[in-house]
């Protein structure tokens, strides 16, 4: 039975990667992001698996619109499609940066979810969420990108009690550093500042991530991976930042 899964965020990066993943696994692919140009692309590489699906995750007319019109069944939702604004501290934020990412990471995957539930429900399908480390680990500047993972890793776990008994199954994956475009975009489009913070540390890569979601995706219907944290080995704590007085 080939099944279909609708991948956000499918034109960079982790939701790439696990779109060439599982369709070279022969499932297909609805590939969602904004820039139409490297859907087209992906469909080409693919050939047939793919169905480009442009979409803008703060749109929620759109999201409502394409959830109706998308045909045929629906397995997997991958909720990958997500951004952290600039590390500045909250009160030197811009504001407009951090709603893009609440209504980009938290307002669009929900209406995502809930818009494909019914359908994912019919095929007691699965749904799996990007979140995170920064749900768990704080850090300075992180505030706002922290908080939506954090939103996303209990939203899932929820997500779960309001799907007991449909056979759904929901996953939330926890990943530490992933050299994608997420520090590109993160910076404004700093390569200089990307490529120093990925060098010489051997940072997880898209396919890594890309590995780990088949994975879940294909485990047996009787088993829910609730959630799943991954880091690079050079990644871990540094400890409490301490003040002292001047
Ligand atoms: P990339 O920047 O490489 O990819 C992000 C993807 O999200 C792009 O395909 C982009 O597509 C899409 N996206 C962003 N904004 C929107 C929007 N408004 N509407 C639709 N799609 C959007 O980053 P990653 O692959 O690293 O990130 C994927 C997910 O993994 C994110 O949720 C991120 O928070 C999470 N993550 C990443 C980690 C990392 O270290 N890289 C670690 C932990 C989690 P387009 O611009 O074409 O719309
Ligand atoms: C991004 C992971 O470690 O760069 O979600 O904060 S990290």
């Amino acid at each position: 039975m080939t099944r279909t899964a609708l991948i956000t965020g499918a034109t960079a990066g982790i939701g790439a990667a696990a779109a060439r993943r599982l369709a070279a696994d022969g499932w297909r692919i609805i590939a969602a992001g904004r820039r139409a140009d490297r859907l087209q692309d992906l469909a080409e590489e693919l050939g047939d698996a793919v169905t480009p699906l442009v979409l803008d995750m703060r749109d929620l007319a759109a999201i409502a619109q394409a959830a109706t019109e998308l045909p045929g069944p629906i397995d997997l939702l991958l909720n990958n499609a997500g951004l952290a604004p600039p590390m500045d501290a909250l009160q030197d934020a811009d504001l407009a940066a951090l709603t893009n990412a609440i209504d980009t990471n938290v307002t669009g995957l929900v209406a995502l979810t809930r818009a494909l539930l019914p359908r994912l429900i019919e095929r007691r399908g699965a749904v799996i969420n990007l979140s995170s480390v920064a749900a768990t680990y704080p850090y300075r500047g992180g505030a706002v990108y922290a908080a939506t993972k954090a939103f996303v890793r209990q939203f899932s776990l929820d997500l779960r009690c309001d799907l007991a008994g449909t056979g759904v199954r929901v996953t939330s994956i926890e990943p530490g550093m992933v050299e994608t475009e997420f520090t590109l975009v993160r910076t404004g489009g700093d390569q200089a500042a990307s490529d120093a913070l990925y060098s010489d540390m051997d940072p997880m890569t898209a396919d890594d991530i890309a590995s780990t979601i088949h994975w879940v995706a294909t485990l047996p219907p009787h088993l829910n991976i609730n959630t799943l944290e991954l880091m690079p080995v050079s990644q871990s704590w540094a400890g409490f930042a301490v003040t002292r007085k001047a």
